[in-house]
This record gives structure tokens, C-alpha cells and sequence, in this order.
């Protein structure tokens, strides 16, 4: 129905979204606390952690626990699903990452057979972890990562993409395109041999408190929550919102371009 008002008032368009008083406190169901515990315990032997966001959401909705708790890593922010992002402004978006002390990042587009900025990712991990030192570990040669991300932002699909590119071997790790796929922090899969590095697969965590019920919505029109979960028509409407806010009337290209959020 609401959908039906906002589609008749097309030429007045709204200037702020009414949520409606929701509450965001259900949409993040409490296994994801486990998730995290999981991940905490694995810590020890891992040498840089690759988190996974979405691209077309690179400022909102990033899990701040993991900068809280996983911190003690070097880490690198991979911003994947950059085949669906509006990326013309791809500068300004790293210079805005690297105010807020994000300065390893990487764009990524996981379903590409040949994704040239995958082929980058095992060079500049060993650069980053190189910079630093390695935690007692500094006699073993080969490297540990793990992977973590909010539901669905394509931790597994990465996980593929790198032994596709550098073993030239099938999948390891099950996709799927519903959050909530993979469930448990799996053993390490090998994703490349020269040098020898391993990845941590983790479930998709969401931040416990949500900053706003708009990075909540935000985060839905990404996959990352269920849609039933938020309402399906909730999510349409403020899809339909974001469009016209942003003067993109051609509704056909569902190929949502958030990259200002
Ligand atoms: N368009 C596009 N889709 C992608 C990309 N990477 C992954 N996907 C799709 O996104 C969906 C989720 O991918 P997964 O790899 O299962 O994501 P995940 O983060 O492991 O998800 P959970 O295990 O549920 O947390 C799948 O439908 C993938 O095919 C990408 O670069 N571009
Ligand atoms: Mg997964």
C-alpha cells in the first residue's frame, strides 16, 4: 500500500523517510554473538584479517566489533560487489576510508572469471603483514587469514574467486545468495601456494546495535539481513526513496548506486 502511495506521488518526492518507529533490535538474531566468539578464539594464529563489505555501502552498516575485538590484526577492507556499485567517484571514497584510518582497501568483484584486483590481493596482504611484526610467528613462513564481513557481502564467494586465481581449483566454501550461508568459522582452506596462505571462512556477523534504523534498511537493500525480517515492503519503499532522492528514475536498473552513504 505504501508502495502504491510513493509510486502515485512521483514529481513530490520526500525529503526524509518515515521508519514508522521500528524497532531494529529483532533483525539480528543472537547466534551471531557465538560467531564472534568463534572468531575471537581462532585469533591466535591468524596474521591479518580481510574484511569484506559491501561496495555499494562503503561508510555505513561495517560491523564495529570487529574493529573493536579483531583489531589486533593488520587488516585489510576488501569492498566486493563493485560489478553492482556506481564506482565513478572511487577516489573520494578512499579518501573518506583513509580520514577514518582505513587505508588498505581493495575493490572486488568475485563472480569475474578474471578479476584483475583479486590477482592483487596476495601481494598486498604479504606487504601489509610484512610491515609489521608477526607475533612470535616470525619463523613460519606460510600466512594465515581470516575473512570476516556482515551476512551475504561474498566472504565465501572470495574464499573461491582467490583458488579459482591463484590454484586454479574449484569451490571450497558453499554460497549462497541469502545471509546467513555459511554458519560456523571453518578450518583453514588454501588459497595459495607461493607464498602458502590460508583463509578462515566465518559466519556474517551484524553489529549488535545498529547505528540507525536508515543503516539498518541500508544494510537490507544489500541482502544482508532477511527480508522478512525488515518487510519486503518496507524495503521496496525505501529503495524507491533512495532512487528518486538521488534523481535515478529509471526504476527498471534495480542496480542500486549507494556509494554517498
Ligand atoms: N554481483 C556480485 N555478486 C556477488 C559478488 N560476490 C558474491 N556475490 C553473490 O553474493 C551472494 C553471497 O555470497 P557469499 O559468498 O555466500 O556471501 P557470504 O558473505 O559468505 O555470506 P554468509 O556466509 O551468508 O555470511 C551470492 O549470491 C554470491 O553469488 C560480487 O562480487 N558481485
Ligand atoms: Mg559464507
Amino acid at each position: 500500500m505504501k508502495l502504491y502511495h510513493a509510486l502515485c506521488n512521483v514529481g513530490k518526492f520526500r525529503t526524509v523517510f518515515d521508519f514508522g518507529g521500528r524497532d531494529v533490535a529483532h533483525w539480528f538474531p543472537g547466534h551471531m554473538a557465538k560467531g564472534l566468539k568463534q572468531m575471537r578464539a581462532s585469533l591466535k594464529s591468524v596474521d591479518c584479517i580481510i574484511e569484506i563489505h559491501d561496495a555499494r555501502i562503503p561508510f555505513s552498516g561495517r560491523n564495529p566489533a570487529f574493529q573493536e575485538t579483531l583489531d589486533v590484526r593488520p587488516h585489510l577492507l576488501i569492498l566486493n560487489k563493485m560489478d553492482l556499485a556506481d564506482l565513478s567517484n572511487q577516489q573520494r571514497i578512499l579518501k573518506k576510508l583513509e580520514k577514518k584510518g582505513v587505508t588498505n582497501v581493495l575493490f572486488t568483484d568475485c563472480l569475474k572469471q578474471r578479476d584483475d584486483n583479486i590477482k592483487k590481493l596476495v601481494p598486498m596482504v604479504v606487504e601489509i603483514i610484512e610491515s609489521k611484526p608477526r607475533f612470535n610467528r616470525d619463523e613460519n613462513t606460510n600466512y594465515c587469514l581470516m575473512v570476516i564481513g556482515v551476512p551475504n557481502v561474498g566472504k565465501s564467494s572470495l574464499i573461491n574467486s582467490l583458488r579459482r586465481t591463484n590454484l586454479k581449483k574449484g569451490r571450497a566454501s558453499r554460497v549462497g545468495g541469502e545471509p546467513g550461508i555459511t554458519k560456523a568459522v571453518l578450518t583453514r582452506i588454501q588459497v595459495c601456494q607461493r607464498p602458502v596462505m590460508h583463509l578462515l571462512d566465518t559466519p556474517g556477523v551484524l553489529p549488535p546495535k545498529i547505528e540507525s534504523v536508515e543503516t539498518g534498511m541500508k544494510l537490507a537493500l544489500c541482502g544482508t539481513i532477511l527480508d522478512h525480517l525488515v518487510g519486503e515492503d518496507i524495503i521496496a519503499d525505501y529503495l524507491l526513496y533512495s532512487l528518486n532522492r538521488l534523481g535515478m528514475f529509471r526504476y527498471d536498473l534495480l542496480n542500486f548506486h549507494m556509494v554517498s552513504v
